[in-house]
């Protein structure tokens, strides 16, 4: 009778997955999000501040910024580093830098009024 009930589950199992995945083809191909890794810093950006608003990351290392907008729409504005990022409203985005220059860069939000309001910060590079 043990291996019957195993049976009734595996079969459950199955149709459970069919169901949950409603024909969208194999779950296997189904793309995973990246894992986090080492120098994965997350800002959130709301009018009008930046939350923290100083970042550190280390000179020649990739850090990952993970942008987020808490409400309307923002970027995270570097002029010397040339970094440009929108952050849609609402919305997570990443951004991949590598800064090779150790220093102090400001960064800001670039729409009209926001950098004005105290949407900016320091960028820390060591
Ligand atoms: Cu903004």
């Amino acid at each position: 009778m043990k291996s019957l009930i195993s049976l009734v589950v595996v079969i459950g199992f199955a149709i459970a997955g069919c169901g949950g995945y409603g024909g969208y083809g194999s779950p296997q191909t189904t793309p995973q999000a990246a894992p986090p890794v080492s120098g994965e810093i997350g800002v959130t950006a709301s009018y009008a501040k930046f939350q923290p608003s100083r970042v550190e990351v280390n000179k020649d290392k990739p850090a990952h910024l993970k942008l987020t907008s808490a409400d309307t729409n923002h970027t995270f504005t570097v002029d010397e580093l040339g970094i440009n990022v929108s952050i849609p409203a609402g919305k997570t985005v990443t951004q991949e830098i590598t800064v090779n220059k150790t220093g102090t860069y400001s960064f800001y939000c670039a729409v009209p009024g926001h950098r004005q309001a105290g949407m900016q910060g320091s960028l820390e590079v060591k």
